[in-house]
């Protein structure tokens, strides 16, 4: 196969041989081969943009990276495609804030990319993009002249037409997704809603799993949920149950059950609805005050967004408040953590909760309901809380599926958790598990390149 340039704001180059990296570093694992390069951003400011890209070897790949100026990181990221395209692409239209000088650094920052890109590709790479960052990223490699297969994944939902035409540049995205020969969504739905656009916004004729654009330009649209390395995160979480932090949690507990939620701070996660839902979950079930444990993990991001700081306000003071409301001496219903915790710890945590509450009010996947599936004992699993908005709705189905806005349907799954009987939460674990492990990382690279190919393939013949 032609060498893979892999695209992505941000590059995670492995540090030593046992980093053990979340997300799309561990999900491109395994076709990240020898030869293989991964372009973005460096993670830095500097005073000047980057004329090259440092380059640096881990284990047969190449990473090359760029810095990004103050200026440019204000517009291109904060401003536009975190003011901008995220809030809109979770339904949050009145979080939109679009200004045209984000916009402008948007796309500086695509072309900036593409140009030092340029100087790196060779004729027949096939290249990967991902996210909402660098949309317009394959319409200037094009322009540029680049000829070889491109491919773009989008990690978050997409929106219906209705909610697209709000952003006052939203045809423009559609027009450059369309660049792409292959463009893959998490789900049907956003599948569906992204054809929609092409349609309805652009004037383009959807055959099937193919969008032909007025100007003849064909774009295949597939749909590739995103999964984990399962039964490397199953081990690791058999490790880890001997890890210092989880024993000495696990011993913390005397006999109460766990309850445990993971997510980046961001208003898309539904974290001051779950804390609501707990709290009804208390007054409604009194028979698991004392009983249980809610942990809440939540690593602080995108503190420069005014909404995360405001969101952290917020949580602060709903945990104040429940807390206050319903503590004990001896026992503490929330534990709230805004600090990361180490990977391994996180996969221990998970083996000995008996609910995993996962109630976004929008995301793409959610890999944290995959993760706490291969964690579980299979012998004494704990019960999945999932929120019908995640993409892992769609493939997890014997999860107890709630509707996140409603408070008193979490209360109520949660209750329903913390009383389910054994056989029953094996049942729906084995079944859990069977998928998770179906659906991993692996299937999900092999199923884009794959489509990448096949596509080129096409377009030779
Ligand atoms: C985007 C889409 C889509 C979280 N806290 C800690 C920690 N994490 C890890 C989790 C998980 C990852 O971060 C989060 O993944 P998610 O899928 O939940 O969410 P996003 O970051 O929003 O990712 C999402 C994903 O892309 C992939 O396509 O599923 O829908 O929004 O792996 O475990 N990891 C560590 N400490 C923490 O405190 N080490």
């Amino acid at each position: 196969m032609a060498r893979l340039v892999i695209v992505s704001n941000r590059v995670p180059i492995p540090k030593s041989r046992v980093t053990q990296a979340g997300g799309l570093a561990v999900a491109l694992r395994d076709i990240l081969v020898p030869g293989s390069m991964w372009f973005g951003w460096s993670g830095r400011i500097a005073g000047e943009p980057s004329a090259t890209a440092s380059l640096v070897e881990a284990r047969g790949v190449t990473y090359a990276t760029v810095d990004l100026t103050e200026e440019q990181h204000r517009g291109f990221y904060t401003g536009f495609a975190n003011g901008a395209l995220w809030p809109l692409l979770h339904f949050r239209l009145g979080l939109l804030r679009f200004r045209r000088e984000d916009y402008e650094a948007y796309l500086d920052v695509n072309a900036a990319f593409a140009s030092t890109m340029a100087g790196l590709l060779q004729g027949d790479d096939t290249v990967w993009v991902h996210d909402y960052h660098l949309i317009p990223l394959g319409s200037v490699l094009r322009r540029g002249g680049f000829s070889g297969p491109l491919g773009f994944f989008l990690h978050v939902p997409f929106v219906p037409p209705s909610m697209m035409q709000a952003l006052p540049v939203g045809r423009e995205m559609i027009d450059d997704l369309c660049h792409y020969d292959v463009v893959g969504f998490q789900t049907e739905e956003h599948a569906r809603d992204f054809r929609d656009c092409a349609q309805r916004m652009l004037g383009a004729t959807v055959r099937g799993e193919s969008v032909q654009t007025r100007d003849g330009r064909t774009v295949r649209v597939i749909v590739d949920p995103i999964g984990i390395d399962a039964d490397a995160f199953t081990h690791m979480a058999e490790r880890a149950s001997r890890d210092k932090t989880v024993t000495r949690l696990a011993e913390s507990l005397v006999d109460r059950a766990l309850a445990i939620g993971v997510d980046r701070m961001d208003y898309s996660k539904g974290l001051p609805h779950r804390f609501e839902a707990y709290a009804r979950l208390l007054e409604r079930f009194p028979e698991h005050r004392r009983k249980v444990h809610l942990l809440q993990i939540c690593p602080r991001s995108r503190e420069e967004v005014d909404e995360y700081r405001r969101l952290r306000a917020e949580l602060d003071q709903l945990s104040g408040r429940i807390n206050g409301r319903y503590s004990e001496f001896d026992w503490t219903p929330l534990r709230y953590s805004t600090r990361a915790a180490p990977r391994t710890t996180l996969a221990g945590l998970y083996r000995i909760a008996r609910v995993g509450v996962v109630t976004p009010l929008r995301d793409g996947m959610n890999l944290v309901a995959k993760e706490f599936v291969a964690a579980q004992r299979d012998e004494d699993p704990g019960v999945l809380i999932l929120s019908q908005f995640a993409g892992a709705a769609h493939e997890l189905t014997e999860a107890l599926i709630v509707n996140p806005f409603d408070a008193d349907a979490i209360a109520e799954a949660m209750h329903q958790a913390l009383s389910m009987p054994l056989a029953e939460r094996r049942e729906r674990h084995a079944r859990l598990k069977a998928k998770v492990r179906s659906t991993n990382a692996q299937a999900y690279c092999q199923r884009f390149v794959d489509a990448l190919a096949a596509t080129a393939a096409t377009q030779a013949a």
